[in-house]
């Protein structure tokens, strides 16, 4: 297993819509172990899509568990939203793709996602509070959508032009 490098905005590969999985093989496997173990490196990370990793693959875990409970991984490959709640809720949402940025995103409390899961049996689960949240961010990864594009535009262009500036520093040091 390894901890895998996550790519952080401007990145141009956070806006690509990843490619379906159509074969469960030992590469997809050991991306998998790789996205987990990389979740588990940093602290209170609930979820990573495989494109965080570079890998433009329809791929997503999840460990809802706390630090002191035993691990709960779950991965759903090729998950799409079949139902959504007509109640939202407003929730202060982050992403480690874009560090230290946290807005608040309006989004609905539940949702309905089907899904293969690591043996390629179709699965459909119901997910409500920070699990629906959460899927629905990392969904939105895997289509090329991040949380800033959910805020308003004076806020969103604040972020681009905080992380453009960054970006550039980095190339010219
Ligand atoms: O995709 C990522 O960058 C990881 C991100 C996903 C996320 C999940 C839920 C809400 C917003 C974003 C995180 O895991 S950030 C951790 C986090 O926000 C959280 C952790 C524990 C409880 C509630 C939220
Ligand atoms: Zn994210």
């Amino acid at each position: 297993m390894a901890v895998r490098e996550i790519i952080k905005f401007p990145d141009k590969r956070l806006r690509l819509i990843s490619e379906p999985v159509k074969r469960i093989d030992a590469g997809i496997r050991k991306l998998v172990e790789d996205m987990f173990e990389t979740q588990y490196h940093a602290p209170r990370v609930i979820g990573l899509a495989a494109i965080q990793v570079g890998v433009a693959k329809r791929v997503v875990t999840v460990d809802l568990s706390k630090k002191e409970e035993a691990h709960e991984p779950r991965v759903f490959i090729n998950p799409e939203i079949t139902w959504t709640s007509e109640e939202k809720i407003t929730y202060g949402e982050g992403c480690l793709s874009i560090p230290e940025i946290c807005e608040e995103v309006e989004r609905p409390v539940q949702v309905k996602v089907k899904y293969l899961d690591l043996d390629g049996k179709a699965r459909e689960i119901e997910a409500d509070a920070v699990f629906a949240r959460c899927l629905q961010h990392e969904i939105d990864h895997i289509n090329g959508v991040l949380f800033i594009d959910h805020i308003s535009k004076l806020k969103r262009d604040r972020i681009i032009k905080k992380f453009s500036k960054a970006a550039k520093k980095k190339v010219e040091a």
